[in-house]
C-alpha cells in the first residue's frame, strides 16, 4: 500500500509519487507545451533514399512559399562550419547533407515558417536532385572487399569502424582446444527503437538583446548537450541554458544531440526569435537513435558433468551511417564485456566489430545499460544451449556455475568487479516462487498430450553507475554525478541534482533520501532536475545511473548539511559539539535525550541566530564519483504455453526477483520493474526495424512497430532479495534496466522449452506467430 508524502523516516518506503498528480492529470510541461511570443516552427527535409549523392538542391518555390521566414541546406550549414557535428562516440555527422545522404530519412533540407503546416507545406517545394548509389544494408556484406564505401569522409576507406575486444584470447583458446563439450550459437539481437511515447524535440530561444540562447530540449543529459551545443556551435557556455522540461520518456532515445536541435539553433541565432522543432512519430523511430542490431556468436567449454569453462564471443555491431553511440569513450561496445554474466568462467575473450551500413545511427538506447541487453540475452540463451546439449536442466546448470557469494567481490575475466552478490539465494526463492518442480511435471504430462508448454530462466547480472571517472567519460567529460541541496529558514528544502529523470520517480526517492538525511518528510523535499542555469553540472539519466551516482550525492550533500547543523544545534543546545547526537528525527544531548532541537528549528537558526565562527545559510553540494559500477542482479522465470493452431505464444506466468540492492522506493521500483518486462516483452515477441535490399525502413510507424497495449501485456509477478552495495553510502544499486537486460532471454528461453522435443536449437526474436507456426508446420504438427 502507497503511504503519503508526509511520512517521516521516508527510505524504502512506498511513498506515494510527487510527480504523478500532475502528470496524470495532463498537466506535465513538455517541449511541445512550450509557446514564446513570436515563434516560428521547424521542419525537416528527409531523404527518400538510403544512398545517394545530392547533385543539386533548389529551394527557390519553398523560400516563395506563404509563411516562410527561412530555408537552410547543408551548403548554408556549411558556411558557417556547421555541416557536421561531433557525436558522442566520437565520429562526425552530417546535421543537413551537402554532398550525398547514407540513410532513409537523413535530414537533408529545413525550412521556417510562421505555422507548422506551412513549414511542412513548404518542404515539399524543395526540390534536390538525387543520383541514387549502391545500398549496403547487412553488415557482412558492408565488409566485403568490394563493398561501395559509404564514408567518403573518411580517411579510412573501408566500412569497417573498429574492433575492440576484452579477456585472454590465448588463455580462452587452450581451454576450448582442451574442452570435452563444446556449444555454438549464432544469435541476432534485432535492431529496435525505444519509440518513447514523446518524440524528439526542442524550442531554441536566441535572444539578441541579452545576447543569451536557451534551448528547452527534450534531454536526458542537459549538460551534455550545453556543452555539446557550446562545442559545436562555439556558442559561449555561459551563454547557454539548456532545460529539460518535463520529458515524456526517454529509455535512452534523448541523450544524443540531434541535427534537429542545431538546425533550430541555427535558425534561431539567424532569425533573433524563437524556433520550435518537433519530430513525427516517423521521424523518431526512423531516424533517431535505434537500439541493438548485433549479429552474435557464443561458444561455451564445458566439462561432461556441466561445469563451464571458457566464453568465447565474436559480434558484429551494426552501427548505420554514423557512429553515434552514446558509450563512454574508452567502450565502443559498451559494457557488453559483462557477458559472462552471473557464471563463474575461468577465461573468456570477447571481440566486436563495429560497421557501417546504410542505417540511421545509434546503437546505445532503450534500457541497455550500454550494451548489456545484448550481452545478457546472449549469455542466457547460450546457457540453455549448453543445457540441452548435456540433457541437464537448466536451472541445475545455473546453480552449478553461479558465482559463490563467498567469491565477491568478484573479478571477472574480462576486468569487472562485481561489488556484491547471492546468486544462488535469488534464484531458489524464484524457483520456489515459481513452483518449478510442479510446473516440470506439469511440461511433461502436457508433451506427453502433444502440447507445448515451457519453461524459461534467465539469471542476469547487470552492470550499472557510470563513473568511475577513471575510466568513463563522455566527450572528455569525467562520469560523476552531484547534488545541491538548500534548506530554507522555515525548514523546507530545494534540492537540484545533476541527472533528468523521463518518468523514473526522481522527485520522489530524490526527496526520501534528503528527507531521511535530514530528519524531515517528502513534501517538505522538492527535487529539480533538468535547468543548467540551477543544477550542478551533471552527466544525466541513463544506463540506471542515476541512483548509484546522484542518489550517492544526494545522500552525501544531506550528510554535509547534517554536519554544518550539528554545530548550529550544539550552539542551540549550549553544549559542545561532540555532545550532540543525531537519532535521524533530531539533535539531542549524549545522555540528556529531552532536550533536542529538529532540523527545522537549526534550519531557522542558521538565519537568524548562527554562533560566532560560523557562515550564516544551510546549504551545500557535492560532487560524487564513485569508486565502482553497481551490480543488480535478478533472476526471471516465464511459463508459456503454445497454441497449435496459430504459433502464438502465451504468456501464462513471469515471475521477476530482482536484486538492486537497498530500495529507496519499493513501489517505485515495482514500477520500474513492470515496464521494463513490458519493454523486454514487447522485442521478444513483436518488435523489429526491418530494412528492404533498398534501404527502406519497413517500420516507420506504429502500425508496423508494435508497441505492446494493456491488452497484449501479461500480468507481472516480483519479488526481491537484498544485497546491498558495499560502495554506495545508501547500498543501493540501479534497477531501472534490469527487467529490460533481463527479460528477453527468459521469454525466448521458454518458447524454445517449450518446443525443446521437436529438436529446435533456436529462433531469433521476435517471435512472431508465424515463425513459431511454421516450425510446427515442418513437424506435422498443424496444417
Ligand atoms: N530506485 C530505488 N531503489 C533502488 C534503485 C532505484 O528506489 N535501489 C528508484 C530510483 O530512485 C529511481 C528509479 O528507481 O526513482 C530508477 O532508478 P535508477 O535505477 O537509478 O535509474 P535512473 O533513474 O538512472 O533511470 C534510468 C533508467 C534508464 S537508463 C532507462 S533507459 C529507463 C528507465 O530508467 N527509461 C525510463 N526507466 C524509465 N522509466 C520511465 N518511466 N521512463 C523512462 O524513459
Ligand atoms: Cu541504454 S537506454 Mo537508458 O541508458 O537511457
Amino acid at each position: 500500500m502507497a503511504l503519503p508524502q508526509t511520512e517521516l523516516r521516508p527510505m524504502g518506503k512506498p511513498i506515494l509519487r510527487k510527480e504523478d498528480p500532475r502528470l496524470i492529470r495532463g498537466k506535465g510541461r513538455f517541449v511541445d507545451d512550450i509557446l514564446l511570443p513570436n515563434m516560428l516552427h521547424l521542419c525537416i527535409l528527409r531523404s527518400p533514399y538510403a544512398h545517394a549523392r545530392i547533385r543539386r538542391i533548389d529551394t527557390s518555390k519553398a523560400e516563395a512559399a506563404p509563411g516562410v521566414k527561412l530555408v537552410l541546406t547543408g551548403e548554408d550549414l556549411a558556411k558557417m562550419n556547421l555541416a557536421w557535428m561531433p557525436t558522442l562516440a566520437g565520429d562526425v555527422q552530417m546535421v543537413l547533407a551537402t554532398d550525398k545522404v547514407l540513410f532513409q530519412y537523413q535530414e537533408v533540407a529545413a525550412v521556417v515558417a510562421e505555422t507548422r503546416a506551412q513549414a511542412e507545406d513548404a518542404i515539399q517545394l524543395i526540390e534536390v536532385d538525387y543520383e541514387p548509389l549502391p545500398v549496403v544494408v547487412d553488415p557482412f556484406k558492408a565488409l566485403e572487399p568490394d563493398a561501395p564505401i559509404l564514408r567518403e569522409d573518411k580517411e579510412k576507406k573501408s566500412n569497417h569502424i573498429w574492433h575492440w575486444e576484452a579477456g585472454d584470447r590465448e588463455e580462452t583458446d587452450a581451454i576450448f582446444r582442451e574442452a570435452p563439450v563444446v556449444v555454438k550459437q549464432n544469435v541476432r539481437f534485432q535492431r529496435v527503437h525505444p519509440s518513447p511515447l514523446e518524440p524528439c524535440g526542442c524550442v531554441a530561444d536566441y535572444n539578441p538583446a541579452t545576447g543569451k540562447l536557451v534551448v528547452y530540449v527534450t534531454s536526458q543529459a542537459p549538460h551534455v548537450h550545453r556543452t555539446a551545443i557550446a562545442l559545436t556551435t562555439g556558442f559561449p557556455e555561459h551563454m547557454i541554458q539548456v532545460i529539460s522540461p518535463d520529458v515524456g520518456g526517454g529509455f535512452g532515445n534523448k541523450v544524443p544531440l540531434y541535427p534537429g536541435y542545431v538546425v533550430a539553433i541555427v535558425a534561431s541565432l539567424k532569425l533573433g526569435v524563437p524556433v520550435k522543432w518537433i519530430e513525427t512519430r516517423t521521424e523518431n523511430i526512423a531516424s533517431t537513435h535505434f537500439a541493438r542490431d548485433y549479429h552474435m556468436t557464443a561458444e561455451i567449454a564445458a566439462t561432461e558433468d556441466g561445469k563451464m569453462l571458457a566464453l568465447r564471443v565474436k559480434t558484429i555491431a551494426d552501427h548505420g551511417a554514423f557512429d553515434a553511440t552514446a558509450n563512454p569513450t574508452k567502450y565502443p561496445a559498451g559494457l557488453y564485456s559483462i557477458v559472462t554474466g552471473s557464471y563463474d568462467f575461468k577465461a573468456a575473450f570477447v571481440e566486436v566489430d563495429g560497421v557501417h551500413t546504410n542505417k540511421p545511427p545509434g546503437g546505445v538506447a532503450y534500457r541497455c545499460s550500454f550494451r548489456v541487453t545484448e550481452a545478457s540475452y546472449l549469455i542466457e540463451r547460450v546457457v540453455d544451449v549448453l543445457a540441452r546439449r548435456l540433457k541437464m536442466d537448466p536451472a541445475e546448470l545455473r546453480l552449478r556455475n553461479f558465482i559463490r557469494k563467498e567469491q565477491f567481490p568478484y573479478r571477472s575475466p574480462t576486468g569487472w568487479v562485481y561489488d556484491s552478490g547471492d546468486y544462488e539465494k535469488t534464484f531458489k526463492l524464484a524457483l520456489e516462487r515459481i513452483g518449478y518442480e510442479e510446473l516440470r511435471k506439469e511440461q511433461k504430462e502436457k508433451w506427453a498430450r502433444g502440447e507445448f508448454m515451457g519453461i524459461g530462466i534467465s539469471t542476469f547480472t547487470e552492470i550499472v553507475g557510470a563513473g568511475p571517472a577513471h575510466s568513463f567519460d563522455i566527450l572528455g567529460i569525467k562520469m560523476f554525478d552531484s547534488a545541491e541541496i538548500r534548506v530554507h529558514p522555515t525548514g523546507k528544502v530545494i534540492a537540484r541534482l545533476g541527472v533528468r529523470h523521463q518518468g523514473q520517480g526522481h522527485e520522489t526517492t530524490f526527496a526520501q533520501i534528503i528527507a531521511e538525511e535530514l530528519g524531515l518528510s517528502v513534501d517538505d523535499v522538492v527535487v529539480e532536475e533538468g535547468d543548467t542555469d540551477t543544477a550542478p553540472y551533471g552527466l544525466g539519466t541513463y544506463a540506471s545511473r542515476s541512483t548509484p551516482t546522484a542518489g550517492a550525492a544526494a545522500a552525501l550533500c544531506a550528510r554535509r548539511i547534517r554536519d554544518k547543523a550539528r554545530k548550529i544545534a550544539a550552539h542551540l543546545l549550549e553544549v559542545n559539539e561532540d555532545d550532540v547526537v543525531w537519532d535521524g528525527a533530531a539533535f539531542s544531548v549524549k545522555g540528556l535525550p529531552g532536550r533536542s532541537v529538529t532540523m527545522k528549528d537549526v534550519a531557522f537558526a542558521a538565519y537568524t541566530n548562527v554562533p560566532d565562527g560560523i557562515e550564516p545559510g544551510l546549504e551545500a553540494s557535492y560532487y560524487y564519483n564513485p569508486p565502482n559500477l553497481t551490480f543488480p542482479y535478478g533472476a526471471y522465470i516465464a511459463v508459456v504455453d503454445i497454441d497449435k493452431g496459430t504459433g502464438a505464444v502465451k504468456v501464462r506466468r513471469f515471475l521477476a526477483v530482482d536484486d538492486c540492492g537497498n530500495v529507496i522506493n519499493p513501489m517505485i521500483v515495482e514500477g520500474q520493474v513492470h515496464g521494463g518486462l513490458t519493454e523486454g516483452f514487447a522485442i521478444a515477441f513483436m518488435q523489429d526495424i526491418p530494412y528492404d535490399a533498398d534501404g527502406n525502413c519497413l517500420a516507420p510507424n506504429w502500425m508496423d512497430y508494435l508497441v505492446p497495449t494493456a491488452w497484449d501485456t501479461p500480468r507481472w509477478e516480483t519479488d526481491r532479495t537484498v544485497t546491498p552495495s558495499p560502495h554506495h553510502p545508501l547500498g543501493a544499486k540501479g534497477v531501472g534496466e534490469s527487467p529490460n537486460v533481463g527479460s528477453p532471454a527468459a521469454f525466448v528461453n521458454a518458447v524454445l522449452d517449450a518446443l525443446s522435443p521437436l529438436g529446435v536449437e533456436h529462433i531469433d526474436m521476435p517471435i512472431y506467430p508465424w515463425k513459431v507456426w511454421k516450425i510446427l508446420r515442418e513437424h506435422g504438427i498443424t496444417e
